[in-house]
C-alpha cells in the first residue's frame, strides 16, 4: 500500500474531470486501498481520485466516529436531491481553511462497488454533504468555488506562500543544496 500525494489548491490538476471507470480489475482495487490509506492518514472523511492526480470517478469515504466503516464509490451519481443544509466545509486540498457551503441534506444516489456491482442508496447529513463534496472533485470543482472570488484568491495566495516557505525550510535542511 502507498500513501498518495494530495494536490493542493490552486493546482490546475484539481480542475481535471474524472472519467467513468469501465474496468474493475486488481489495479482498481489497489488504487482504492491506497486512497483509503491516504484518506485515513490525512484524517479526512473523504477523498476523490482527482485529488491524488488520478482523473477517474472513484471516491473513498468514512464518516464513522471509529473510522472503521470505509465506503468505496465508483461512478457515483446523485439522482434525487431534497432539503437544503449549510455546512462548514474543509478540504484536504485546501488545508487550513473552512467555509460555510449550502448543499442538499438528503440525496438518493447510485454507484458501483469495487467488484462492478451497481447499487442504489440514500444519505443525509454529513454523509450526504461528503458525497456531494467528493462528486464535485470528480467534476473539477472545489468548495472554495462557492465563496466570493476575493476570499478564494486570498486563500490561494496564503496556501501558495505557505508552501513556498515549506520549500525554503526543506532546502535549509540540505547541507549542500544545488
Ligand atoms: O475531511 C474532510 N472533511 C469535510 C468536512 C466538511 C465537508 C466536507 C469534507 S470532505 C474533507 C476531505 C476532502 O477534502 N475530501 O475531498
Ligand atoms: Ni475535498
Amino acid at each position: 500500500m502507498t500513501i498518495l500525494n494530495i494536490l493542493h489548491f490552486p493546482d490546475n490538476k484539481l480542475r481535471q474531470k474524472g472519467a467513468n471507470i469501465e474496468i474493475f480489475d486488481e489495479k482498481l482495487k489497489e488504487i482504492a486501498q491506497d486512497m483509503l490509506q491516504t484518506m485515513y492518514e490525512a484524517k479526512g472523511i473523504g477523498l476523490a481520485a482527482v485529488q491524488v492526480n488520478l482523473p477517474i470517478r472513484l471516491i473513498t469515504i468514512d464518516v464513522s466516529e471509529k473510522r472503521d466503516q470505509p465506503l468505496i464509490l465508483v461512478n457515483p451519481v446523485i439522482f434525487k436531491r431534497d432539503e437544503k443544509i449549510t455546512f462548514e466545509e474543509g478540504c484536504l486540498s485546501v488545508p487550513g481553511f473552512y467555509e460555510k457551503v449550502e448543499r442538499y441534506n438528503k440525496i438518493d444516489y447510485s454507484f458501483f462497488d469495487i467488484d462492478g456491482v451497481e447499487h442504489i442508496s440514500n444519505a443525509d447529513g454529513l454523509l450526504s454533504v461528503c458525497i456531494q463534496h467528493e462528486i464535485d472533485h470528480l467534476d473539477g470543482k472545489l468548495f472554495v468555488d462557492y465563496i466570493s472570488n476575493m476570499k478564494r484568491d486570498r486563500i490561494a495566495k496564503k496556501i501558495k506562500k505557505h508552501e513556498l516557505q515549506g520549500t525554503v525550510e526543506q532546502r535549509k535542511k540540505v547541507p549542500y543544496s544545488i
